[in-house]
């Protein structure tokens, strides 16, 4: 008798906790958050039974004992006990956000991808930001690399761009990955320090193994320390492949641009904020979303000759320690990304979502980049442990928004019902399908690549250059961020016990700039070796300073209030800079709401819960009493803000008596990015934006490096 047909290609049911069925053709994001998971005002257990006490567990008498009976309390630990998933290995610690990408239409010449050919199309996605070196629950401000990870949902399947925000990488190959991330992980034996490279094994490893050079001075930089991932730049590191409609290749560079500005904190600032608000970053991607200031970031790519040499102007375009200088190859702008809407659970989303870099449409291909090749295995290996099995692509994050029909069968937390016989090719049972698609037909051929060569374990001789471009780096920024780098490596190093490692490190650094290594030598109290420094053109458009003030949404300024606060000024600075997207949060001596005449505002923070770190700019309100301007002029606390603020190069601004209250801190008019005036006018509100939007006040950084000297009072100075 034959075998019954019974189609394999009606869409397999996902059931829901609930039983509903969802199935899997294209949703939306709001559709897929609706999906019912819970119902019903009654408690239940997981099987639905109704449940009329969730307090107390089954005893025998009041007092016990408990009965193993209870099969409510059991179910209940249970499910508790096996709530944790493995953190992810790198980047566990994350915040992210759904958003939209919107495609300009102008990468349409060099690929086919229809989310960046198509003009206009908008596309789902869902971008996870993240620190490389600690656990799930470490701070946010940590020095470390930045993950920046899109998923886009595209039409054609699910594409993932998993990049960094530094284009360079530690390692030329994969095969090293453990190896510098065992390094930069705490040590073995205590566990500590938590999340952050300042410690032996780290500079024992990348002091011997100099092509981490390049990566480690944009580590040492301001890069190292975003202001918040809205102010951060991200690349896709390797060199990709884009082939156009008429099969033509490109080789391309990802890189994010954001709308806001490549900002940074300042060391000082990075480590209080890491004890003082650890969530720094998270709560400023969510604060940022639900007030209606979404971050934004171009998409952009730099368009090179896939001319089968694989290099551009002498870069080795394989080799993922070497960037290409905007200088070279500018970046041409290909779409916008919006950061619209907060995840709904952390668990459900950002911390189950999936990233893969083999994840790719037509119009995409990888390289022979070998790290690049190497993380193509890994991130599918990780997902299964992490994720518990092979079907964590039918999480509602992970599912892509198209029609699946993958024959791919059962396994660990199935969760869809499948209706067929024929799981598998060819068949006849359900007439041969599904189909294997022609490139015609949208299927993801590969261009035909010509390769040969020997079997080795060998690198090409280019990528022995590992400091041509680390040299490129130090010299491009502006002195500012080379101060900042000098003090990095010798807070750092400064951390390490084993003096053979500073040394080491320190003939690295020889081999970069001879003005770096003797800088950090001095700070390290260790003489400066010799080197052999390189000859390199600069690229000025590695510096992230900023001298035209640029978009400020999603700032905030601490406006510091007595009790007896101008409210009128303090509403009319809110009214100007709310429509830039900037919030004011007022900090009085105690909590509740001020009253004066017709006005109120509520105190958001007082000088118990206030730091400086939460704000880009600090402003003294005037006062209607000059008694109430000196009562916060003695708070103590408000004078540590006022300092730590200006330490910080944060504007400052005072009206009215306010200017009071910063001369007690000791800052006064004549102090670089200090604004006073008699009351909040247009042009005092106009010269507060100009100074956010440049970022800091780069005039008073001399004055206030760490290793800079404090004026002593002459009877102190010892003779
Ligand atoms: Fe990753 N990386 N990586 N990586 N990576 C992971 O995947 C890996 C590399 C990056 O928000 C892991 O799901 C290897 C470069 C980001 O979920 C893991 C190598 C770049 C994220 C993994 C690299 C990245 C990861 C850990 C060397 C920048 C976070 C958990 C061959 C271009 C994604 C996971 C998220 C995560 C492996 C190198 C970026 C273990 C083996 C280079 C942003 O699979």
């Amino acid at each position: 008798m034959p075998t019954a047909r019974h189609s394999d290609q009606a869409a397999s049911r996902s059931a829901a906790a609930n039983g509903a069925a969802e199935d899997n053709a294209a949703e939306d994001n709001a559709a897929r958050l609706a999906a019912p998971t819970q119902e019903g005002v009654y408690l239940t257990s997981a099987q639905g039974l109704r449940l009329p006490d969730t307090d107390h567990s089954l005893k025998v008498g009041e007092r016990g004992p408990t009965l193993l009976e209870d099969f409510h309390l059991r179910e209940k630990i249970t499910h508790f006990d096996h709530e944790r998933i493995p953190e992810r290995v790198v980047h566990a610690r994350g915040a992210a956000a759904h958003g939209v990408f919107e495609s300009y239409g102008t990468a349409a010449s060099v690929t086919k991808a229809r989310f960046l050919a198509v003009k206009g199309r908008q596309t789902p996605v869902f971008t996870r930001f993240s620190a490389v070196l600690g656990s799930r629950g470490s701070a946010d401000t940590v020095r470390d690399t930045r993950g920046f990870a899109v998923k886009f949902y595209t039409s054609e399947g699910n594409v993932d761009l998993v990049g960094n925000n530094i284009p360079v990488f530690f390692i030329q190959d994969g095969i090293k990955f453990p190896d510098v991330i065992h390094a930069g992980k705490p040590r073995p034996d205590r566990e500590i320090p938590q999340a952050q490279s300042a410690h032996d094994t780290f500079w024992d490893f990348v002091s011997l193994h100099t092509e981490a050079t390049h990566h480690v001075l944009w580590n040492m930089s301001d890069r190292g320390l975003p202001r918040s991932y809205r102010t951060m730049e991200g690349f896709g590191v390797h060199t990709f492949r884009l082939v156009n409609e008429e099969g033509l290749t490109s080789l391309v560079k990802f890189h994010w641009k954001p709308v806001s500005g490549v900002h940074s904190l300042v060391w000082e600032e990075a480590q209080i904020a890491a004890g003082v608000d650890p969530d720094f970053h998270r709560r400023d991607l969510a604060d940022a979303i639900d007030a209606g200031a979404f971050p934004e970031y171009e998409l952009g790519i730099q368009v090179l000759p896939d001319d089968g040499t694989h290099t551009f102007e002498g870069i080795d375009l394989l080799d993922p320690t070497k960037l290409v200088p905007e200088e070279l190859a500018p970046v041409q702008l290909i779409g916008r990304l919006t950061l619209n809407a907060n995840p709904t659970n952390y668990f459900a989303e950002t911390e189950q979502v999936a990233f893969h870099t083999g994840n790719l449409v037509p119009g995409i291909e990888v390289t022979d980049d070998p790290l690049m090749q190497a993380r193509l295995f890994s991130y599918l290996d990780t997902q299964l442990t992490r994720l518990g099995g092979p079907n964590f692509t039918q999480l509602p994050i992970n599912r892509p928004h198209c029609p699946v029909n993958d024959l791919l069968r059962d396994g660990a937390h199935q969760s869809a019902i499948h209706t067929g016989l024929a799981a598998y090719l060819p068949n006849s049972v359900d007439e041969g399908l599904p189909l294997v698609a022609a490139e015609a037909e949208g299927g993801y051929v590969q261009r035909e690549r010509p390769v040969e060569g020997r079997v080795v374990r060998a690198n090409p001789v280019s990528f022995d250059d590992h400091f041509s471009q680390a040299a490129m780096f130090y010299r491009s920024v502006s002195p500012i961020e080379r101060a900042h780098i000098v003090e990095a490596f010798a807070f750092e190093l400064g951390k390490v016990y084993d003096k053979a490692i500073k040394e080491r490190q320190l003939r690295v650094l020889a081999n970069v700039d001879a003005d770096l290594s003797a800088r950090v030598a001095a700070a390290l109290g260790l003489p400066a070796p010799d080197g052999s420094p390189p000859d390199v053109a600069l690229a000025p458009s590695l510096s992230q300073l900023v001298t035209e003030p640029g978009p400020v949404a999603g700032r905030r300024i601490g406006v510091i209030a007595s009790l007896d606060a101008d409210l009128g000024g303090i509403d009319k600075l809110r009214k100007a800079v709310a429509s830039l997207g900037v919030q004011l949060l007022v900090v009085a001596p105690v909590g509740g709401v001020l009253h004066h005449g017709r006005h109120t505002e509520v105190v958001e923070r007082t000088n118990l819960t206030a730091r400086s770190v939460e704000f880009d700019a600090v402003v003294v309100a005037g006062d209607t009493s000059p008694r109430d301007a000196l009562q916060v002029a003695d708070a103590l606390k408000v004078t540590l803000l006022l300092q730590e603020a200006y330490r910080h190069l944060k504007p400052l601004a005072a009206w009215g008596s306010g200017a009071r209250v910063l001369a007690a801190a000791g800052i006064t008019a004549d102090h670089a990015g200090v604004l006073v005036a008699d009351a909040v006018t247009k042009t005092f509100t106009d010269r507060l934006t100009l100074a956010l939007g440049l970022h800091r006040v780069w005039d008073r950084a001399e004055e206030v490096m760490a290793n800079a000297t404090a004026p002593v009072h002459p009877d102190l100075v010892p003779h």
